[in-house]
């Protein structure tokens, strides 16, 4: 089955003034619409890949033909990526609470500290990349990736994501990335990290 680029929940101008409606049509219709066509122009090269989810894809990118791995992890990377990080933005910021909440805090001493974690992670990806919160066999751990290279490639759960390639902010924040790192914890919609980490414990 193709993929498609997920539809926002919430307008694209919800999550002004911290990411503008501008970058969000940009990003959402544009860039992920990319990423989408590219991988099922690779899936169609690669008989067997078209039953799969893009997760099941990620998880075994070994299993891919040589010819498109590059393709897949590139795209489909950045299908399930994009996708997650729209679901878990919206205009309505705060902070955690539930079960994520209590791991945030037994993990990293509190929420500014974990905060604190994932921005030092955003700043130090060299070139594009995502900051993570993923959830693995010891537990949460924050960590980036290069590109559009996914946790689930590594064995590991994404809970939480922050795209770092310049295409999120430079309209708005042209190259102070930090900043943008800061400002991007008031669109997290934590209710649905939350289910997200509820689901991963299941796993
Ligand atoms: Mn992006």
């Amino acid at each position: 089955m193709a993929f498609e680029v997920p539809a926002l929940t919430y307008a694209y101008e919800a999550l002004e003034p911290y990411i503008d409606a501008q970058t969000m049509h940009l990003h959402h219709d544009k860039h992920h619409q990319a990423y989408v066509d590219n991988s099922n122009a690779a899936i169609a090269k690669a008989p067997g890949l078209e039953d799969k989810t893009p997760e099941e894809i990620l998880a075994n990118l070994a299993a891919v033909p040589e010819a498109v791995r590059g393709a897949i992890r590139n795209n489909v990377g950045g299908h399930v990526n994009h996708s997650m990080f729209w679901a878990i933005m919206g205009p309505n910021g705060g902070k955690p609470s539930g079960p994520i909440a209590d791991a945030i805090t037994k993990t990293f001493g509190d929420l500014a500290q974990f905060q604190e974690k994932l921005n030092d992670a955003g700043v130090k990806q060299f070139g594009s990349g995502w900051a993570w919160l993923a959830l693995g066999s010891g537990g949460l751990q924050v960590l980036s990736t290069p590109n559009q290279d996914s946790p689930i490639s590594q064995g590991l759960q994404p809970i939480l994501g922050n795209d770092v390639w310049e295409h999120a902010y430079y309209l708005k924040y042209q190259n102070r990335r930090a900043e943008y790192l800061k400002a991007w914890w008031n669109v997290v919609n934590w209710d649905e990290v939350n289910k997200r980490y509820e689901l991963a414990l299941k796993k």
